[in-house]
């Protein structure tokens, strides 16, 4: 039967795509994901770069060579401790595209 025999591949094709997409947009959630990872290092070799003493910590002056981040500094130490550690710098940088 022609016609049965393309319907059930219609069917069995829509269900493909339709479990494609979600392993898809499930990825994109996943914290684990490229893009993010991605991201992290380059925010860990700007913090890296902007810790000027190697203390690992930002101090206010260290922030300030970034001005995205020095302007925002008192917001993102999110502890309070007068410095930023490295997932708070995290938080707020965005690599330059
Ligand atoms: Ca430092
Ligand atoms: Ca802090």
């Amino acid at each position: 039967m022609q016609s049965r025999s393309v319907m059930t591949r219609g069917t069995f094709l829509a269900a493909l795509l339709a479990s494609v997409a979600f392993a898809a947009s499930a990825q994109t959630k996943a914290p684990a994901e490229p893009t993010s990872a991605k991201s992290n290092v380059a925010a860990e070799a700007a913090f890296a770069d902007a810790d000027a003493n190697k203390d690992g910590k930002l101090s206010k002056e260290e922030a300030a060579r970034l001005p995205a981040i020095g302007a925002k500094f008192d917001q993102l130490d999110k502890n309070k401790d007068g410095v930023l550690s490295v997932e708070e710098f995290g938080a707020a940088y965005t690599p330059a595209k």
